[in-house]
């Protein structure tokens, strides 16, 4: 019996289930995660549980089975929708985009490697070297960027603090030209790692720097899995192309952070100073520029006053402050050029679009998941704020696309409700109301702001809202602290938010002096990095975006880009919590299945059609099990054809006709008919041989 219809490992597709019920539904997932099936089918959505071990799954065998299949003739796997994403683009002309989500942890990063080797395995039969290279890049374009942008968070060693979309670019005949990346947010904050230290041959000893502390909570993290800088990540870097000197604008960067951290302020009277002036010495040789350039931007801001230019001393608080938004910049600086050189790179060069036809995409999404720490502040609230924007689009598009299809086939469909999570993306986005525009409002606001004015601001325009809650609106709720927390019921769970640090973080807020100092640099590759570092003081008069306008901007884009394209989904779910192989938290993935909206999606599917299939296409796979088709139909068309075999078969209320495509209702059909269709081959097969070996 083929695999997808074994009962040991239970069922292949959730649409087979024999009622659907959120127990079923657990069963099966938890049966499958069990004999080691990670992946199951909602029709075309891919579940995957995260395995937590190496699994034997990933090969070139494995690759070569599901090339130019169809999804339900091979055992379920991401190879598949990567398969059917690419032939939709190939065979159809779409553009196409592959949307992972799932919390953190759950194995959305992984699953978007496995799926960028799979597209780079099947294409470019023909070897053509420029495709090679162009393959290359975008693998190794892949390592660099994780090193840089991922972090051991308590939930997950590895963790995205930035979303990744890549788009994947190919020619008429299927082969990668080029691609783009776009980075999402990336998270200043997070945990310590020796390895970067080792990496920059700064000190042997970690604890001689204070943005490291090892085993402790971090300041301000640049560590990423900053083995980041190891031989292998700066070899990645040189094959893409970044020169020696970029390579090592990047060390002295990540270098200058470390240093930054060890500076201390003190005071002599009325003058702030900075303690160590050794380290202040460093950092002018590492940034290229004098050191007394780099005192006085520590020390000092330049601010116009009518005409007059002066020079304001900070207090040791404001020089602290200063310090550490200029790390944490300067780490994002680098991220973001890093991004831009690899965009350069890979970006499509010479193809001409009316002599080739339009080259078409097939866009991967990785986003940070959803997620709830100890502390959540302004970095998890527009990380699941993006999660709920996904999750809004995964609601329109799957009905959308369904709904469409139906139409354009002339085939009649019932209406099936979701829970709309448009109310919570109107909670953060809505102008005027929502939560962004409030905080904007307080950053706006003249004189001193502090995140209690801002909570203050939430409350008296949120009080109604189902969403949203603070101890002030719930006096009894001894879990919400006063003047400092509030909390959103998301459409994966309540997540409570604190607002300490919320004004800061949405304001622009490295000193102009800095920019200035960095872009005055004689290090030209710095320089590049800080383009407005060249406006004079009585130039700057503009309000830079916050972060979260920039944020939801990019937001918004993202989600149109993806609306155009035709979808295709991973949803990952993470079993457990202590990253075992063996064990399923059955509460905890019943969590997860109810917020991603998995049974709803079941019976969207179940109350259409599992499968669709172009006419010809239909024959020519199950010619072989009808007289009336095999081998030739002589019915004035496919179309016909097709209803003869089905009716043949006996499966004829099982199945729709449409204009163009017969429609299967149930997965159990299209099982069958394989099953069929395996036996025939066999048969056919069995035959041949006879009368290859003269026994016929
Ligand atoms: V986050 O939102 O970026 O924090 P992800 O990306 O969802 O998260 P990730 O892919 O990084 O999670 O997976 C976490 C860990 O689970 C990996 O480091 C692997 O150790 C493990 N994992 C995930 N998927 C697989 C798999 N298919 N096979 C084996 C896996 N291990
Ligand atoms: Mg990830």
């Amino acid at each position: 019996m083929a695999e997808h219809e074994s009962l040991e490992f239970g069922k292949a597709d959730f649409v087979l289930l024999d009622s659907v019920s959120l127990e079923e539904f657990m069963a099966n997932l938890k049966l499958r995660f069990e004999k080691g099936r990670i992946y199951t089918y909602i029709g075309e959505v891919v579940v995957s549980v995260n395995p937590y071990r190496a699994m034997n799954i990933y090969g070139r065998d494995t690759i070569e089975q599901y090339k130019g299949r169809e999804l339900y003739e091979r055992p379920p796997h991401l190879f598949a929708i990567a398969d059917a994403a690419y032939k939709a683009m190939k065979r159809r002309n779409k553009d196409t985009c592959i949307v992972i989500s799932g919390e953190s942890g759950a194995g959305k990063t992984e699953a978007s490697k496995y799926i960028m080797q799979y597209i780079a395995a099947i294409t470019n039969p023909g070897q053509r070297a420029e495709v090679e290279r162009v393959k290359n890049m975008l693998l190794k374009s892949n390592c660099v960027l994780e090193a840089f942008g991922n972090a051991k968070t308590n939930r997950n060693d590895n963790s995205s603090r930035f979303g990744k979309y890549m788009d994947i670019n190919f020619d008429f005949k299927g082969d990668p030209i080029g691609g783009h990346i776009n980075n999402y947010l990336l998270e200043k904050v997070g945990g310590g790692s020796e390895s970067l230290l080792r990496s920059l041959h700064v000190s042997k000893d970690p604890t001689a720097y204070s943005y490291i502390k090892v085993g402790g909570q971090v300041k301000v993290g640049y560590h990423r899995s900053i083995s980041a800088l190891t031989l292998s990540v700066a070899d990645a870097m040189k094959v893409i192309g970044f020169t020696p000197d970029e390579i090592q604008t990047v060390y002295k960067v990540l270098a200058t952070i470390l240093h930054l951290g060890n500076l201390t302020f003190g005071v002599d009277g009325d003058t702030t100073l900075i303690e160590n002036s050794k380290v202040v010495a460093v950092i002018g040789v590492l940034l290229a520029t004098k050191e007394e350039n780099v005192g006085k931007a520590l020390l000092y801001r330049t601010v116009a006053t009518g005409r007059d230019v002066i020079d304001k001393q900070h207090t040791t608080q404001e020089a602290s402050y200063g310090r550490d938004a200029l790390a944490k910049a300067m780490y994002e600086r680098m991220f973001c050029w890093i991004v831009g050189r690899i965009n350069d790179v890979i970006e499509v060069k010479n193809y001409d679009a009316k002599v080739h036809g339009k080259n078409t995409v097939i866009g991967v999404l990785d986003i940070y998941g959803f997620e709830i720490f100890q502390n959540n502040s302004f970095e998890q609230f527009c990380i699941n704020y993006c999660n709920e924007k996904l999750q809004q689009l995964f609601i329109q598009l799957v009905l959308r696309q369904e709904q469409e299809e139906y139409q354009r086939e002339g085939i009649p469909w019932k209406h099936i409700d979701y829970f709309n999570n448009q109310i919570i993306v109107d909670l953060v986005e809505l102008q005027h109301k929502g939560i962004f525009s409030v905080l904007d409002e307080a950053c706006m606001t003249v004189g001193k702001v502090t995140d209690e004015v801002f909570l203050q601001g939430l409350n008296s325009k949120l009080a109604k809202h189902a969403h949203y809650t603070s101890r002030k609106l719930s006096p009894t709720d001894k879990s919400l602290e006063f003047d400092r927390d509030f909390r959103i019921r998301h459409y994966a769970g309540d997540v409570v938010y604190s607002v300490v640090g919320f004004i800061d973080k949405n304001k622009d807020t490295l000193f102009q002096d800095f920019k200035r100092l960095l872009y005055n640099s004689s290090n030209p590759v710095l320089k590049m990095m800080w383009p407005e570092g060249k406006l004079s003081i009585t130039e700057v008069t503009k309000r830079p975006l916050t972060a979260a306008t920039l944020f939801k901007n990019s937001m918004i884009a993202l989600v149109e880009n993806l609306a155009c394209k035709e979808p295709y989904y991973v949803r990952c779910i993470k079993p457990n919590d202590v990253k075992s192989p063996l064990l399923f938290e059955y509460e905890r993935c019943r969590h997860q299945v109810e917020y991603l909206g998995l049974l709803e999606n079941v019976r969207v599917r179940r109350a259409g059609f599992a499968n669709r299939q172009e006419y010809p296409r239909f024959l020519q796979r199950y010619k072989m099990i009808s007289e009336f088709t095999w081998p030739n139909h002589d019915l004035p068309s496919d179309k016909e054809a097709v209803k003869r075999l089905v009716q043949g078969c006996g499966f004829e209320h099982d199945v729709a006709y449409g204009k163009t495509k017969v429609f299967v209702r149930t997965p159990r059909t299209l099982f069958c008919l394989e099953e069929q269709r395996d036996e025939m081959v066999g048969r056919i097969v069995l035959f041949l041989q006879k009368v290859w070996r003269g026994t016929i």
